[in-house]
């Protein structure tokens, strides 16, 4: 087993019930359409999966009823009419019709297709798992209305920040050959609740927006269509220039606003139901509308006016900052786009990143996320593992996602989470979306480690439900995935479910961040320092001195802290009451400075990274011991990355330690390491020191 079918295994079900084989034998699927022949097949390849040998099947008295309401001989007689419009374009509902044990139909239903398809996966899932309908039935809609992913992919067909091999999109065959990879890709998607995808890196090239590029991106939109799945292009807003031979980018010039709107009517002809437009601007070296002395909100409403009449949208990234401004990265994007609050276009949402400065194992949530009422926002997250990792590392990020997502703004009192701005019930935004930078490539299992599949499974229940929980998630991941024996989930499970905080042990504990190798992010590098900008570095982040450790972020020091609530002001400005996790994030404290058990800073440093070192080291001798339980390529597959893992967690902790420990000048506390090489050693090892990476 490869991995190629990802969630999607459809594997043999042991000693099958009648409630598995019948609804898969005898089903009915009310009507025609692309994506109702989607869901036939998919009934056809699960009950081949399942059962062996198949069993014959008759539709006379079907025991699965697959309909929209609108098809339903009588009417919604399930569902009152308030039911019917909760369920909303993309949910669904799954029923048991009838009292008699024998005589039960399922019913699926909902109000489109598509709906449908949602539902058909949710029922293929259950049954895998051994998990019958409950009497009440399941009810689901989706609390997020974009749940797209953003492929950081070029048209080169490298991938920035990829670690799975190159861009799926294979441009140079498009539009004429359509890959079976594509139908893989939107199948895979739509059985977790996906329903866009941004084709191009946020570092864009305005080359896709011309017509040779336009017949490549309609190949795979009429792909994806049938599986519910928008597609969507990230805009260089400098294209006017490049493309459009004007000598300006200028959002409030005319010609500007009319190329961009003859633009916007030409996708349209290729793509009717296009998504919309993603934009990078004015962040690290991408051009924007400060080029011309303008706000974010006049270009993102230049863009939004070109969309409108057709129904698209603005995703316009708050990744917004400078090398030119002293102030601390952290608080740049809140201080540019706080003032422009209530001023963007109504098709225009926000894309906010979780933390404020860049996707590290562990960030407080991003201040803006409290401070933007008039502002619909959305959450991008990163699924491919640039600071934690790359391919090799083990770091299940569904806890990562569920702590942001659970952070409470309190920007309207208590109970104001993250969670809640972003489905947007706190400011009752119409528009609401989650972004996941996806972790996709033509790696032969899709996401280089088996296991980061589950990254791109849990980036998107996530954004069908982010209020769903991780263990929930990693549980049904590993059932659908391996097996659903209990012996081999139950320990699996808590290995991932650990596995994040495992990396934040071992790379950046107690609030530490940014000290990865330079550029390529992997790797220690706390001795990162000069070069052209002094934000890229470590020493911008650590502080480390003779006299402590830590980013002074409170009213002494760049008092980025002052972008949060009150209540989080004092919660976290005080050296008593601040969680642990985020000590070194707000503070500059002294090496000596006791923590909560008792032990010195520097004491705890050295214990959290040990503790990663164990762990990793374990996590190999519980995979050693599920061997029999699954296949023999994945168990041999993520051993050898484990083995990666456990070497390298190692690694992060003696350089960090090394490094540290200069200036702390004191010794390794009792049951941790010594480590294996000296400084200078670890300064001069540069493993990926490989062009392109
Ligand atoms: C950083 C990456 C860089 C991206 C940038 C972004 O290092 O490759 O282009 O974020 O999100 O994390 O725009």
């Amino acid at each position: 087993n490869d991995g190629y079918k990802l969630w999607l295994q459809y594997y043999k079900i042991d000693n099958p019930q009648s409630w598995q084989i019948d609804k898969l034998t005898q089903y009915k699927v009310n009507g025609s359409s692309p994506t109702l022949d989607i869901i036939q097949g998919e009934i056809q390849r699960a009950s081949q999966g399942f059962f062996s040998p198949k069993p014959e099947g008759s539709s006379k008295n079907p025991k699965l009823l697959i309909s929209k309401i609108s098809d339903l001989d009588q009417k919604g007689f399930l569902l009152d009419s308030h039911k019917i419009k909760e369920l909303g374009p993309d949910g669904f509902a799954i029923q048991e019709l009838g009292d008699k044990q024998n005589d039960k139909t399922t019913l699926i239903t909902a109000n489109t297709d598509i709906g449908l398809l949602y539902g058909t996966f949710h029922l293929l899932q259950m049954i895998q798992r051994n998990t019958p309908v409950p009497k009440e039935g399941v009810f689901q809609s989706p609390k997020i209305q974009h749940r797209v992913l953003n492929h950081w992919d070029n048209l080169d067909r490298t991938v920035e920040r990829g670690y799975s091999g190159f861009s799926i999109w294979n441009w140079h065959r498009l539009p004429r050959h359509i890959d079976q990879q594509y139908h893989d890709y939107a199948r895979a998607n739509a059985s977790i609740g996906i329903n866009g995808t941004v084709l191009t890196n946020v570092n864009a090239n305005s080359l896709v927006l011309t017509p040779e590029y336009l017949e490549k991106v309609k190949a795979l939109a009429d792909v994806f269509r049938p599986y519910g799945i928008k597609v969507y292009l990230t805009a260089r807003f400098s294209s006017p220039i490049e493309i459009g031979k004007l000598s300006t980018a200028d959002p409030l010039n005319g010609e500007v606003q009319n190329w961009w709107k003859d633009k916007a009517k030409e996708v349209y002809e290729y793509i009717p139901d296009f998504g919309g437009f993603v934009v990078k601007a004015d962040s690290e070296g991408q051009p924007g509308p400060h080029n011309y002395g303008r706000t974010q909100a006049d270009g993102a409403n230049m863009l939004a006016d070109a969309l409108k009449p057709f129904g698209g949208i603005v995703m316009w990234r708050a990744f917004v900052y400078s090398e030119n401004t002293p102030d601390d990265r952290h608080k740049q994007a809140y201080n540019e786009f706080k003032p422009l609050d209530g001023l963007f276009r109504d098709n225009v949402i926000v894309q906010v990143k979780n933390g404020a400065i860049d996707f590290q194992p562990r960030e407080p949530f991003h201040p803006m996320f409290g401070a933007m009422p008039k502002t619909p926002l959305m959450m991008e997250f990163q699924i491919t593992q640039e600071y934690l990792g790359h391919d090799t590392h083990m770091a299940f990020l569904a806890p990562m996602y569920e702590e942001v997502l659970r952070e409470d703004t309190f920007a309207n009192g208590k109970g104001s989470e993250v969670s809640k701005v972003i489905d947007g019930s706190l400011h009752s935004n119409s528009i609401t979306a989650m972004a996941g930078v996806a972790n996709i490539g033509t790696d032969r299992n899709w996401t280089g480690h088996h296991f980061h599949q589950a990254n791109w499974f849990a980036y998107g229940r996530l954004a069908w439900n982010p209020n769903e929980s991780s263990e929930k998630i990693a549980d049904e991941w590993l059932r659908l995935t391996f097996t659903n024996d209990d012996d081999f989930v139950t320990p699996i499970r808590k290995i991932m479910l650990g596995s994040r905080e495992m990396v934040v042990n071992y790379m950046t504990p107690l609030g530490l961040h940014h000290i990865m190798a330079r550029s390529h992010h992997y790797g220690p590098g706390p001795w990162v320092t000069g070069g052209s900008r002094a934000d890229w570095t470590s020493t911008y982040y650590h502080q480390a001195s003779e006299q402590g450790i830590g980013f002074d972020r409170t009213s002494s020091g760049s008092n980025a802290l002052a972008q949060y609530a009150k209540e989080l002001q004092t919660n976290w400005g005080n050296l008593n009451s601040i969680p642990e996790e985020y000590l070194l994030w707000f503070h500059h404290v002294p090496w000596d400075h006791q923590l909560k058990n008792g032990d010195t800073l520097w004491e705890g440093l050295a214990k959290h990274y040990q503790k990663g070192v164990d762990e990793a080291r374990s996590n190999i001798k519980t995979w050693e011991s599920i061997k029999n339980k699954i296949d023999g390529e994945r168990f041999a597959h993520t051993l050898s990355f484990m083995k990666i893992q456990a070497e390298e967690a190692q690694w992060w902790r003696d350089a960090c330690l090394l490094y540290f420990g200069q200036f702390s000048k004191m010794p390794l506390p009792q049951g941790v390491e010594q480590p294996l090489h000296n400084l200078e050693y670890y300064i001069n090892y540069n493993p990926k020191n490989v062009p392109g990476i």
